[in-house]
């Protein structure tokens, strides 16, 4: 199964006869948010450019120094001192959810959405690889241009490397995606990352990782705080600064510059595992090369050994981590000691037969092994705690869930709330992934399997005739997002397909399909759900999910699983399960 080019084809191919829209992606700092929002858009951002805590900048914003000598030379303002004095000021704006801003529900149905959690010692953690004394080291990348679960998982495992790396993250300008279809033609569809995420509340909470924009990473170089190694001063090209919403052709020229100022990362998502080793120690380099070594001699373990064993101890001996996490790849690559010098990293989207093949379309918990396990739980939490979609898109899944549940109990007298839910993936699907596109007999029949007739059931879909779905509703009382306008008047129609995941997260039974990545995220997020829970089987990860198609991966939830290829066509116990181990109650 190849994969990538395939969902490169696939999402090219939907263009075809919809709406394709314009994607601004990624502007949030720098006091440089683009005025581009659509009047759906009424949320005030914060922008946070000038005053958040940069430690660098905090300390007069002119420490940023390529040479060495100069870096011993560099006295910050004791970051700590103010990083106490933010801490207190945390409001923990991302804990919690308030839907009162948002037109409700009332809280208390909102709170069954939160997975997430605020954990103040997670923001005081770093990367062994993280020096105060230093000056700063950046990570910068370019964006995926696949439909938006590519897109997500690509900055989900570029965040991670970052964070791992203990470097800076530098955001992609905004720039043209393709990915979402609006119904609606005179919406205006720009919009930037945080538009979905967060991240701005990262910055705040965080003593030791900050995110910033190209435009305050390029302003960085404009006051010729980096040199090349022959010691002259870098400039952006054509000393550009701004490069929000710039022309393809333009970001192309930013991109092949930040490529040559940087030392590339040349690593293959779906080759080698990304590999950190517990400190700077060269030691600790080389025993992870010697456990693989060790691993690979007496064979790399089959998917077979590993299936519905006993999973690995999450706090346990990195050498048995390895082993059910390294799957085919033979390779570590590896966080060796250059990388870890090079002040700029930077990883290229590429793919082009002539120049190369760079992209990293995997999980991000399925590309990334730390030799320390406390390390590996804390970027899983970061993803979880922090990278969770807005408020406005949960506080609208909350409203359709909590109308869904009055509607159970009313329609029950009163025996229960609880229903069952469907992502049933169709549309280019039936080009692509034919054992993945089921009839409605046999959708049926599977569906009688775990869920009793008559029970009501919610399914989000792609699919736009609705007579596909007359026999289901002959043996169901079913629900889709569009029973729902009401609950959704004002939400902008870009965020419909994340709606649907949320609410397909809260389903007593879910059952999705194999190859989706917009199902892959929704068994993420019920298994965060049920590791909160502790619900049953928890501590083996197991999740009440199934999948619809194909025949042979029905029960794959249901068991414990070893990462295995093809990487990103379903998600792993391994983000979940058991992640706040070590984290005192
Ligand atoms: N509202 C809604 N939209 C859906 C659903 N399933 C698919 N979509 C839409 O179709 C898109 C999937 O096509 P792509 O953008 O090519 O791919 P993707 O988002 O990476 O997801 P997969 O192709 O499933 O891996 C989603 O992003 C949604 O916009 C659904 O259940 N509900
Ligand atoms: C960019 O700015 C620097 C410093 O002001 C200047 O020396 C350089 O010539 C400029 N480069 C371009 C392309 O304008
Ligand atoms: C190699 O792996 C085996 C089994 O896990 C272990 O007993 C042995 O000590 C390892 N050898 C080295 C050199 O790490
Ligand atoms: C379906 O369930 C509803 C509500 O529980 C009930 O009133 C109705 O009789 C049931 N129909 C069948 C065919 O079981």
């Amino acid at each position: 199964m190849s994969d990538a080019p395939t969902k490169t084809t696939h999402s090219k191919k939907r263009k075809k006869g919809r709406l394709y829209i314009a994607f601004l992606v990624v502007a949030l700092l720098g006091g440089c948010l683009p005025i581009l929002l659509s009047s759906n858009f009424t949320h005030e951002f914060s922008i946070i450019g000038s005053d958040f805590n940069l430690p660098y900048l905090h300390a007069g914003g002119s420490n940023v120094n390529a040479k060495e000598e100069d870096a011993q030379n560099v006295k910050e303002d004791s970051p700590k001192d103010s990083t106490k004095k933010e801490k207190e000021k945390r409001s923990s704006r991302v804990a919690g959810l308030d839907c009162k801003p948002w037109g409700g529900p009332p809280n208390e149905a909102a709170a069954e959405m939160v997975y997430w959690e605020d954990i103040p010692q997670d923001s005081s953690h770093l990367s062994p690889f993280y020096n105060p004394e230093a000056p700063p080291q950046f990570f910068s990348f370019e964006m995926d241009f696949a439909g938006w679960n590519n897109v997500r998982m690509s900055m989900e495992t570029l965040m991670g490397i970052a964070l791992a790396m203990g470097r800076t993250l530098v955001m992609p300008p905004a720039q043209e995606v393709h990915m979402l279809e609006s119904s609606d033609e005179n919406q205006k569809n720009e919009f930037s990352f945080s538009h979905f995420f967060p991240i701005e509340h990262v910055n705040e909470e965080f003593d030791h990782f900050a995110i910033i924009s190209m435009h305050e990473y390029l302003q960085l170089f404009l006051e010729g705080k980096f040199e090349d190694k022959h010691g002259k001063i870098l400039f952006p090209p054509g000393n550009r600064t701004h490069w929000d919403g710039a022309k393809e052709e333009d970001i192309a020229v930013l991109n092949t510059w930040l490529r040559d100022v940087s030392m590339r990362l040349r690593w293959k998502a779906n080759r080698c595992l990304g590999a950190f080793p517990k400190s700077p120690d060269p030691e600790d380099l080389h025993q992870l090369t010697v456990d693989l070594e060790n691993l690979t001699k007496t064979g790399l373990p089959e998917e077979r050994d590993l299936i519905n064993k006993k999973p690995y101890d999450v706090d346990g001996d990195s050498r048995e981590r390895m082993r059910h996490h390294i799957a085919k790849r033979e390779r570590l690559c590896l966080y060796s000691t250059k990388l870890q010098k090079a002040q700029r990293v930077h990883f290229p989207m590429m793919w082009d037969e002539e120049f190369g093949k760079s992209r990293m379309l995997i999980h991000f918990y399925e590309f990334l092994f730390f030799q320390d396990w406390k390390q590996d739980l804390w970027i899983k939490r970061f993803m979880r705690d922090h990278i969770r979609y807005v408020d406005e898109i949960q506080c609208a899944a909350a409203r359709v869930v909590h109308k869904i549940r009055g509607h159970v109990h009313a329609r029950t007298g009163g025996k229960t709330r609880e229903f069952d839910t469907f992502h049933i993936r169709r549309g280019d699907f039936q080009d692509q992934y034919k054992s993945a596109v089921v009839s409605a007999e046999d959708l049926l029949k599977i569906a009688k399997t775990q869920i009793p007739e008559n029970s009501t059931v919610y399914i989000a879909t792609d699919e736009e005739d609705d007579d596909y779905f007359k026999l289901l509703e002959t043996h169901y009382n079913v629900l889709y997002l569009d029973d729902f306008k009401h609950e959704l008047a004002g939400v902008n129609s870009n965020y419909m397909g994340m709606i649907d995941q949320l609410i397909a997260s809260r389903g007593r039974v879910f059952m999705g399909c194999f190859y989706s990545t917009f199902t892959g995220y929704i068994n993420r997020l019920r298994g965060y759900h049920a590791d909160a829970a502790k619900a049953h089987d928890y501590e083996r990860g197991i999740i009440n999910s199934y999948y619809y198609a194909p025949d042979f991966v029905h029960l794959r939830m249901r068991m414990y699983f070893p990462i295995w290829e093809p990487y990103w066509a379903r998600e792993y116990s391994n983000s979940w399960r058991q992640i706040d181990k070590g984290i005192d109650p």
